[in-house]
């Protein structure tokens, strides 16, 4: 048996490999781009862009994995305000190369399709936590991509009967990820001012939005239950279901590193348009799969900030 991620040179990635030798003991092929050099252990690397749909079907014509984990993406929101245009590209166009060409090939395989919390954008605070049945009403570039993404996997399981299961994976943090995401960001700017090469002053944005933040090391987890047990078709929220202030959660990280420092909005970090509270609600994916997030904030801000330390 043989599993393949497409787009695991990100964050999720290497936590994807080794929760899927762990839990299906399968051999792994891990896709990153062309041009990238990268060792990723206990996977097979292969180089490819999703907007390249020849070397995308020559791949899966030749290898035909049982599982099909999806996480290539532009996944930020502040590059997709900035790149629209290839946001869409990659985030829509690539998935639905990576899904016509499962269904071209007649290929037997379970297709996880990684979308975002992002994609129920505005939502009524009495809605919340939201449910995988609310009016989808996304915010932002990256937002719509990823619901246009769900949209077809939907489309691809309802009209070929393939076994396409999509995800709206809520904020998830840990080691490893890149500053660009706030507790990351923020984690790192804790370290920098104790090793004395930062002044003493957290640059933020909005410190007011309430974000569902998980564990990587549970997301992937997740990704794994759900592509053993998930239903086709369906969609299903991971997160934690316990949205918090980001403001909390820097005082968190404030409290945890025990740097001393003065807090400071920077506009550059503000985002055109910012959602005020996302929540998951957590029940359809704890009751069909079993799974629901078991690792402390606590513990992912420690553990982030010992990466941060070992790298700066
Ligand atoms: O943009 P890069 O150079 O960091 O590469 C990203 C890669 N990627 C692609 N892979 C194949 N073909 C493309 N045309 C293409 N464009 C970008 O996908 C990166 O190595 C990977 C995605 O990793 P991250 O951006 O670190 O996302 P993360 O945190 O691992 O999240 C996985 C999934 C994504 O679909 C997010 O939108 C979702 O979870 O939250």
């Amino acid at each position: 048996m043989r599993a393949l991620i497409v787009g695991a040179a990100g964050f999720v990635g290497p936590y994807l490999v080794r929760e899927i030798r762990e839990t299906l003991k399968c051999s792994v092929i891990a896709t990153i781009l062309p041009g990238e050099k990268l060792e990723i252990e206990g996977a097979e690397i292969r180089h490819l862009d999703i907007l390249d749909e020849q070397s995308l079907y020559r791949l899966l014509y030749e290898e035909r994995p049982e599982y099909i984990f999806h996480l290539a993406a532009l996944s930020s929101v502040a590059l997709s305000w900035k790149k629209p245009a290839l946001t869409m590209d990659i985030n829509v166009k690539g998935a639905l190369n990576l899904m016509d060409a499962v269904r071209a090939l007649g290929l037997k395989t379970t297709l996880l399709m990684v979308g975002s919390g992002e994609e129920y954008g505005h939502i009524d605070p009495d809605h919340v936590p939201i449910k995988e049945t609310e009016l989808l009403r996304p915010g932002n570039i990256y937002a719509a991509s990823k619901m246009c993404q769900g949209m077809m996997g939907a489309v691809y399981a309802g009209s070929y009967g393939m076994r396409v299961i999509m995800t709206r994976s809520f904020n998830h943090f840990g080691p490893g990820q890149s500053e660009v995401f706030v507790l990351s960001d923020f984690c790192r700017q804790a370290i920098m001012m104790e090793k004395g090469k930062a002044e003493h002053v957290f640059r933020t944005g909005n410190l007011e939005s309430r974000r569902d933040f998980t564990d990587v090391r549970d997301v992937v987890k997740a990704y794994l239950r759900l592509a053993m047990f998930g239903r086709a078709g369906e969609t299903y929220n991971v997160g934690s279901q316990n949205a918090r202030r980001i403001r909390d959660l820097l005082d968190m990280i404030i409290e945890i590193s025990g740097v001393d420092a003065s807090v400071e909005t920077d506009p550059a970090r503000v985002r055109p348009i910012d959602v005020p509270v996302i929540e998951a609600d957590i029940t359809k994916i704890r009751t069909e799969t079993g799974w629901s997030p078991v690792i402390p904030t606590e513990q992912t801000i420690k553990d982030t900030l010992d990466w941060w330390r070992e790298r700066l």
